[in-house]
């Protein structure tokens, strides 16, 4: 633990200036302060949530008096109501705001790992069973999920629904319009391009839905076909390729609304306006939305820049199918692969020849997945500590 070395009360009592012992610094507001305190009046002891709002926290609120307690934890106490409050000194120090954040759009968090074709050759893998059986492996496999917004799984039985234990092992299907799951097979009078022979360009799935499924699983359950294979790509990687190559590009990406829509079957018609790169506030890049299939007029990109968002969309596609990028395999009979569909795009060579090609999908989604992994790991460091 870091002590607390000094406490300044600035700004008339509306902030507090704390100073630990390895000598950074940092200013809170009273108002802040207070918001997050901990105590049993702030925040339900039974599960955490919050029992006050905003409107609970006077406008002129003020710290009257700041000090250490024997532990060396800061105690506050605040007016009007001199309301008294504890904070750790590592609790404090963890939630620290009081930086500049040096923040260029297209940043991603620390959990977050670009990659190209140098994954082909480790390609993160884990068997069913042993992540069935031993949470520290099936958080490796939701880790690299994380990391990388690809993973594979293998040993998974070749049956119809098998999808339903691989997704039970960390979170929920997201049921749609196609089913809790999806057969990928040629068909006759195919309702989607994907229930055919043809290739299909690198893509995310369902772009025209909002939300967006932000998880595909695809299941192998024969594959005896010539062609068929399978191709992942980084779309945040692209996305970022796009920027240092041809940054104007990259913004007209990111400013301007795509559309997207499926009617394929006559009970559906589905429609998203979203960017094809999408940018939280703050320039974190938050998803790619990339499908030829589905794409629809766009008409959110004013006169003078359509060419130009045309030529963007063009240097998107030639980096999105730059072999470097690409990271390919032959899926066998028990093998599935998850991506991050707000991320990886998968895409199909095209097949042909005597043989069956038979695959499942399905939907889910990462707040479950992320979910999990937290839970585990606060759960392995629990019982290491
Ligand atoms: N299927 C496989 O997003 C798409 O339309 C891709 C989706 C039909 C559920 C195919
Ligand atoms: C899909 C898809 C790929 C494949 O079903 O969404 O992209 O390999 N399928 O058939
Ligand atoms: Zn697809």
């Amino acid at each position: 633990m870091d002590p607390i070395t000094t406490l300044d009360i600035i700004e008339a009592g509306r902030a507090l200036r704390v100073t630990w012992a390895d000598g950074s610094t940092a200013r809170f507001h009273a108002v802040w302060l207070r918001d997050n305190s901990c105590d049993g009046e702030t925040r339900s002891p039974a599960n955490g949530q919050r029992l006050i709002s905003v409107l609970d926290l006077p406008h002129d609120l003020c710290i009257a008096e700041a000090g250490l307690t024997g532990d060396g934890s800061l105690n506050l106490r605040f007016l009007p109501g001199g309301k008294e409050i504890t904070y750790t000194s590592t609790w404090l120090k963890r939630r620290i705001y009081d930086r500049v954040l040096p923040r260029e759009a297209g940043w991603t968090g620390p959990h977050v790992a670009l990659w190209g074709n140098e994954l082909q050759a480790r390609i993160p893998r884990v068997d069913f069973s042993s992540a069935r059986a031993d949470p520290a492996v099936l958080a490796t496999w939701l880790a690299a999920v994380r990391r990388f917004g690809f993973a594979m799984m293998t040993g998974v039985a070749a049956k119809s629904g098998s999808l339903e234990d691989v997704v039970g092992l960390f979170g929920y299907i997201r049921q749609t319009n196609y089913g809790r799951w999806f057969d990928v097979r040629a068909e006759v009078n195919p309702t989607n391009l994907a229930y055919t022979n043809l290739g299909l360009q690198a893509h995310t799935d369902n772009p025209y839905r909002d939300p967006v499924p932000t998880l595909q699983l695809l299941m192998c359950l024969e594959n005896s076909v010539e062609g068929g294979c399978s191709i992942v790509v980084d779309g945040f990687q692209a996305a970022m390729r796009l920027k240092e190559r041809h940054p104007d590009s990259f913004t007209m990406l990111t400013r301007y609304c795509a559309r997207f829509e499926y009617a394929g079957s006559s009970d559906v018609r589905l429609a998203a306006r979203r960017p094809a790169i999408e940018l939280s506030p703050d320039g974190e890049l938050i998803a790619v939305r990339f499908n030829n299939r589905s794409a629809a007029p766009l008409t959110d990109v004013p006169y003078e820049h359509m060419e130009a968002y045309y030529r963007a969309l063009r240097q998107f596609a030639q980096i999105i199918e730059d072999p470097a990028l690409e990271v390919g395999f032959n899926l066998k009979p028990g093998e599935v692969f998850i991506v991050d569909n707000t991320r990886v795009l998968h895409a199909r060579r095209p097949f042909a020849g005597s043989g069956s090609r038979w695959l499942q999908g399905c939907y889910a989604d990462k707040d479950g997945l992320l979910s999990r992994l937290a839970v585990i790991e606060h759960t392995m460091k629990e019982a290491a500590e």
